[in-house]
């Protein structure tokens, strides 16, 4: 028997490779059929802006990187779960808070779906989440600034995929586990895994102003691997759907023994149901233990703070919260259409589209159409909630998005194209190859009530030859399509930083006029700035040197401090006096086992520096900032441990 499915599905992989060989042979054809129109499409002359923003996911890079679409220019990387020596995240003092983990300083995640924050359903620009999926995080970039702002780790998670989706108004950003394991974490054999270990779907709840997040719940589920997820839209308000795979409930070799099972769920969950239980003192608190890192612009410091305890709910203490969907085929991707009807189930393994319909769902409900249960959920009867299939659509779908016209887009990655189908009819209107492989697509605002419906960003997992070879590693690529008429057009190729799993797009007139230009001093509230000159010093605290500088065109004040030694640990608190737009400074001092800092306008940071070797040593401005950047230098003394030359410090006294 076991045999049998061996045999079987390595079939099904030989096809699948097959598949991808043929596609790479006939890249350079397909290559040359680009019209000259289409360059025309994503050009933006010299000094123009582009019309949209494209947030990407770094994947393994663990960053977030700003594109402009349709130029495909790239603008920033945020630093988001690794250290960035390019802005000293993760490296100077202010931001290391940020990468606390209950595990202690994790300088590097797995970072898969961004998603920007909604008002009634449309992207409203305020902030952009991104999920952590290694060490189990969620983050939240500030698009005023375009920083990481916060960090929350999520308890009882492990493999933190099906996230972060945000609700209609930003209510919840949402995180469920891929993995399932024992809830709470618990020193116990692998092989019981099925019945004991569990998947929690947490709601980390967002402050409509300030925007901190905190769990308000997790929910305790069966021990599936819970893959993706999206919240109902507009009539489905209130409702999230998540996808599972491996219902099976295996804990080896799962390529065969999580696929026997013809169909899988999409777990329907009614959050609101769940927030009302919740609200009226319902669910069980269970300590826990995890970090939630904060970073406060008038500081201009992170701080992390372990949480320990957290609410979990039984979805069995709900009943009529939780249902589950049979959908065929370990589905990946689980998306929702604007109008919150139609809910996507692609199962990975199957040709076909399964689309579910709400409103049935809520009729099968009443009627208790059930086929049976898991571990007491319902299992809503396939045949009442479906709502069509999109027959052989193509090979292995993925993800799906939708352009508000009535049509929606999926990425089929084994056949490796993009595929547009109508709502409704369910038919197939078009087909588009890429190159190669795709994962995710995106459409600005394609998961919200108002899509922007003019370009497809697919995202490939395979590049091949599509650019110059730069070794066995080659750049991961993203492909814009125009999507405005009723074929697509490909537009461009263009290059993405680590792996590029989903994005998020808004028009750029969303972001634009809220993007800061610089801090202000007199709101700078950091404990070791010095606002102006006359405020500079140099402190000793036993061994520790604190030293208070500015910075500002062109020179550090103080640039020569005498009576450090070795064994000391010096701390270089230098804040940028300028108040101009990009004027950036930077600092970075010979030995220092840092990064450099690069501090914007009115911003401190601090980066400390323990000097092993007498002698004297220089430091230097790393950002070309004036015409006399190059004079942009110090010096500091270090003497011996026992020296007793005091601490001195001065400009301009040669
Ligand atoms: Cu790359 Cu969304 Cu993590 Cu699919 S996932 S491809
Ligand atoms: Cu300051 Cu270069």
């Amino acid at each position: 028997m076991m045999k049998n499915i061996i045999k079987l599905f390595s079939g099904f992989l030989f096809v699948a490779f097959a598949f991808t060989s043929c596609d790479n042979g006939n890249s350079s054809q397909s290559n040359g059929a680009l019209s000259s129109s289409a360059a025309e499409k994503v050009y933006v002359a010299p000094g123009e802006h582009d019309e949209f923003y494209g947030f990407i996911s770094g994947g393994f890079s663990g960053q977030l990187a700003v594109y402009g679409l349709p130029s495909g220019r790239l603008f920033k990387v945020i630093p988001v779960f690794s250290q960035d020596a390019e802005k000293a995240y993760g490296y100077n003092e202010e931001t290391k808070p940020m990468l606390n983990t209950s595990h202690g300083f994790v300088p590097w995640d797995d970072s898969h779906h961004p998603d920007i924050s909604q008002t009634n359903g449309e992207l409203d620009g305020r902030w952009v989440f991104i999920n952590g999926n290694n060490t189990p995080r969620i983050a939240k970039i500030d698009l005023t600034t375009f920083e990481t702002t916060e960090i929350i780790e999520v308890p009882n998670s492990a493999g933190n995929h099906s996230s972060s989706f945000v609700t209609e108004n930003t209510e919840y950003v949402v995180a469920g586990t891929r993995f399932s394991v024992p809830v709470p974490q618990k020193d116990m054999p692998i092989n019981e895994y099925k019945g004991n270990f569990k998947g929690a779907l947490s709601f980390i709840s967002v402050d409509p102003e300030d925007g901190r997040m905190d769990i308000k719940f997790q929910i305790i589920m069966p021990g599936f691997n819970y893959d993706l997820s999206h919240p109902g839209r507009d009539k489905s308000h209130g409702w999230f759907f998540f996808s599972t795979y491996n219902t099976e409930e295996a804990s080896s070799l799962l390529e065969v023994n999580a696929s026997q099972n013809d169909k899988d769920f999409i777990a329907a969950v009614n959050w609101k149901k769940i927030e009302e239980y919740v609200n009226n003192g319902g669910g069980t608190t269970v300590p826990a233990n995890y970090a939630h890192n904060v970073y406060d612009e008038s500081t201009h410091m992170a701080t992390s703070t372990m949480k320990k305890e957290v609410l979990t709910v039984n979805p069995l203490d709900v009943p009529g919260a939780i249902y589950l969907l049979p959908t065929p085929k370990s589905p990946h991707g689980c998306d929702v259409d604007p109008s919150g009807e139609y809910i996507v189930g692609s199962g990975k393994l199957s040709a076909n589209l399964t689309i579910h319909s709400f409103t049935k769902m809520l009729a099968a409900i009443e009627g208790e159409k059930f086929s049976g249960d898991a571990y007491g959920i319902p299992i809503i009867n396939f045949e009442d909630v479906l709502a069509g299939t999109v027959e052989q659509a193509g090979l292995g779908p993925l993800h799906t998005e939708f352009d508000g016209k009535g049509n929606a887009y999926t990425t089929f990655f084994i056949s490796s194209e993009v595929v547009k189908w109508e709502l409704e009819t369910w038919e197939v209107i078009d087909r588009k190859d890429t190159y190669y492989s795709v994962g995710h697509l995106m459409i600005p605002g394609g998961n919200s009530r108002k899509p922007f419906g003019k370009y497809v960003l697919a995202m490939n997992k395979i590049t091949k030859d599509r650019y110059l070879p730069t070794g066995p590693e080659v750049t991961q690529s993203a492909q814009l399509y125009d999507i405005s008429g009723d074929k697509m057009e490909l537009l461009l190729d263009f290059p993405t930083i680590g792996e590029p799993h989903y994005a998020a797009g808004c028009p750029a007139d969303l972001l634009k006029a809220n993007s800061k230009k610089l801090f202000k001093l007199e709101e700078n509230k950091h404990p070791y700035a010095a606002l102006t000159e006359a405020d500079t010093k140099v402190v000793r605290d036993g061994k520790t040197v604190h030293i208070y500088m500015t910075t500002i065109r062109s020179h550090f004040a103080p640039d020569n401090i005498e009576g450090v030694k070795v064994g000391d640990k010096v701390y270089f608190h230098v804040t940028n006096l300028e108040q101009d737009y990009d004027v950036p400074h930077g600092i970075s001092m010979i030995g220092a086992n840092t990064s450099e800092l690069l501090i914007m306008p009115g911003q401190t940071e601090t980066f400390s520096w323990e000097p092993k070797q007498v002698g004297v040593w220089p430091f230097y401005c790393t950002d070309f900032c004036s015409a006399l950047h190059q004079e942009m230098q110090g010096y500091v003394r270090v003497s011996p441990a026992n020296s007793n030359i005091e601490l001195s410090w001065s400009l301009g006294e040669d």
